[in-house]
């Protein structure tokens, strides 16, 4: 059979590098093919979700800060000041992580999804036109975020920013119009999609790593035999070892050509201390999204032990 994959990155993005090695380990290992959709071919990123809870699409990879709206537990992801910045924590917490690997899996199902893989992309950056150092700075700055979570609205509110959510396709205008004055990405995307161009300084402020996500409709695979479903799993694990390997290396590339190529780009990593007042301001939104329901609590609850067990283990 030819399955569909399709996903809000290009084929040389992080979500591709995964979806490329999904498909190599399934075309090897079996009689299948897998069709790739890089990203906007059939849609914006909410459609995409759509179109693969109705099996219209086999497989799909995305950003997690899309799904919230439609899978409540996923703005776990998108959580200011809890996941680390330290990128071997981070490959431990993926790996390991009881919160990913056993909770989330019934919360996919329950929208018939079967959850394949969740992997990061490099620390979050903040893109601006000018230096902030203070959420006072960030006052009347109209942040473009990712659409369909709640919680990145909260978090650019608390943050002292106007956030305006809107989907990717959409952004690269608004950045030229001035509708918005920044937006946040990882340093690898910020760099393959010129937004550095678009933009005089890049900020790290600390508060989240970009995260994706791959799953399959599950109709589709609860219907495949036996062996089909070992070779998805078996191609999901494999291709999430590629990633994460990769993954440990994305911010060092991107920002590596950026300077290369945009010496005059200004590069601002906040400090301890003027961090502070931002992880003050995250608390709140961490708590609204653990009162959301006893789902969502669980949720953290595990994911701060399993970060822990990261901060432990990972060398
Ligand atoms: O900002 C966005 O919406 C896009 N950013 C990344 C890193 N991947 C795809 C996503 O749509």
């Amino acid at each position: 059979a030819t399955w569909k994959y399709a996903m809000g990155e290009g084929v040389d993005d992080p979500q591709g590098i995964y979806a490329v090695a999904f498909k190599n380990y399934i075309e090897t290992h079996s009689d299948n093919k897998i069709k790739i959709y890089p990203v906007g071919s059939l849609g914006e990123e909410t459609d995409l979700l759509e179109q693969t809870r109705a099996g219209l699409i086999q497989f799909l990879g995305q950003s997690t800060g899309y799904m919230g709206g439609t899978i409540p537990e996923m703005d776990l992801f998108t959580l200011p000041y809890v996941l680390p910045t330290d990128t071997k924590e981070l490959d431990y917490f993926f790996k390991h992580s009881k919160a990913i690997n056993k909770l989330l899996p019934p919360i996919f199902n329950k929208h018939g999804l079967e959850l394949l893989a969740v992997f990061p992309e490099g620390e979050m950056a903040i893109t601006t036109n000018k230096v902030f150092r203070s959420p006072k700075d960030l006052e009347g700055m109209k942040m473009r975020v990712m659409p369909g979570s709640p919680i990145l609205v909260d978090t650019y509110k608390a943050f002292g920013a106007s956030p305006v959510p809107m989907s990717w396709g959409d952004l690269i205008g608004a950045l030229k119009t001035n509708m918005v004055d920044g937006e946040e990405n990882p340093t690898v995307w910020i760099e393959a999609y010129d937004l550095d161009k678009l933009s005089k300084v890049l900020t790290y402020i600390g508060h989240s790593s970009f995260n994706a996500c791959a799953v399959t409709n599950k109709q589709f695979y609860d219907k495949l035999s036996a062996k089909d479903k070992k070779l998805v799993k078996d191609a999901s694990a494999h291709a999430e070892k590629v990633i994460l390997k990769e993954a440990q290396k994305l911010d060092a590339y991107g920002l590596g050509r950026i300077v290369r190529t945009n010496p005059d780009y200004k590069i601002v990593t906040l400090t301890k201390e003027e961090r502070k007042a931002f992880k003050e301001r995250a608390k709140p939104v961490q708590e609204k999204f653990a009162s959301k329901s006893a789902s969502n609590k669980k949720l953290l609850d595990q994911m701060r032990i399993d970060l822990e067990e990261a901060e432990k283990n990972a060398k």
